[in-house]
């Protein structure tokens, strides 16, 4: 019988756990590394921890590694229900909000190494948690894909530690009533995208009118077809790159993300390389911690390495 220590958190709704002790050993280097043994060597202890019988297809998962940059105070990698995950905004909120309720950090700045390289993120006296995210930026402005069944859709690609299709003018209301259609158009557009030139993008993310006070809201879509509850902190940070691409908002002005729940991130970005359109995004948000648990895995339980 394998024990897993995890805690469970949620940012704006959506979950993370994070797995503190019981995890495999990865063999050390980076993390970029670990993360290649990690989907390599371990995916049915991935699918243990985040499937269905102890998960659900929303839940994301953290994986605590010894960082190779000693600077860090931990590394990261993360996965969802059908794989790896190069980075995650609302998971690193998690993590941080979580190693201060163990008692390992406190308020200020934390280094933290992902798979896709070192982000600070700041806990903040209130509680909240912002995170100085991987540099992100605009590949391609107004591409248009051809989405059977809905027809021609435009929309922009871009890097925020995960790659997402980000679009405009969907027309669809973005309202949780309206879920079903958002996860079925936003997948059509998914797998359109990926045929017709871009099989790079796993993230979907579709943009509206804000409801609750926000500058916008959205409605993003991960690649395992669950939807995200919070604003998504890689999505906000390839929304930052895009705006401040197309000259939307000034370096250092507040964006206030909306979730499809009207939970809420506030983006900031400073400009890296402004010929590139490369952007140092901020994200902000808060997380809570609502669970500690042992995962018990056991070879005689026939569904020990999650239902998939
Ligand atoms: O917050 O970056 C994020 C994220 C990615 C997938 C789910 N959440």
């Amino acid at each position: 019988m394998k024990r897993v220590q995890v805690i469970d958190s949620h940012t704006g709704g959506e979950p993370t756990r994070i797995v503190i002790s019981g995890g495999p050993d990865l063999g050390g280097g980076s993390v970029a590394d670990q993360l290649v043994v990690f989907r390599d060597q371990h995916d049915r202890f991935r699918s243990a921890v985040v499937n269905e019988p102890r998960g659900s297809d929303v839940l994301v998962g953290a994986l605590l590694c010894p960082p190779a940059d000693k600077s860090c105070v931990t590394g990261v990698l993360f996965f969802n229900n059908v794989g790896v995950l190069a980075m995650c905004g609302h998971g690193t909120i998690g993590l941080v909000v979580t190693l201060a309720h163990l008692g390992r950090i406190g308020p200020g700045e934390h280094r933290i190494e992902s798979c896709v390289g070192v982000v600070t993120a700041t806990l903040h006296a209130d509680g909240s948690v912002s995170v100085a995210n991987v540099p992100s930026y605009r590949k391609v402005k107004a591409t248009t894909v051809d989405v059977p069944g809905f027809g021609q859709i435009s929309g922009d690609l871009a890097w925020g530690g995960n790659w997402f299709f980000l679009v405009e003018n969907h027309g669809l209301p973005l309202d949780l009533k309206n879920v079903e259609q958002l996860t079925d158009v936003s997948w059509r557009i998914r797998q359109a995208v990926n045929s017709q030139g871009f099989p790079e993008v796993d993230h979907v993310e579709l943009f509206g009118p804000p409801q609750s006070g926000g500058d916008s809201r959205n409605f993003v879509l991960c690649p395992g077809k669950a939807y995200d509850r919070s604003p998504c902190g890689t999505g906000t940070s390839a929304k930052l790159a895009c705006l401040a691409a197309d000259g939307k908002l000034a370096e250092g002005a507040d964006w206030i993300q909306e979730s499809i729940l009207g939970t809420k991130f506030t983006g900031r970005f400073r400009w890296l390389d402004r010929a590139k359109g490369e952007i140092a995004p901020i994200v902000a948000g808060t997380a809570s911690v609502n669970s500690e648990a042992t995962l018990l895995l056991d070879d005689k339980d026939p569904f020990c390495w999650g239902i998939r």
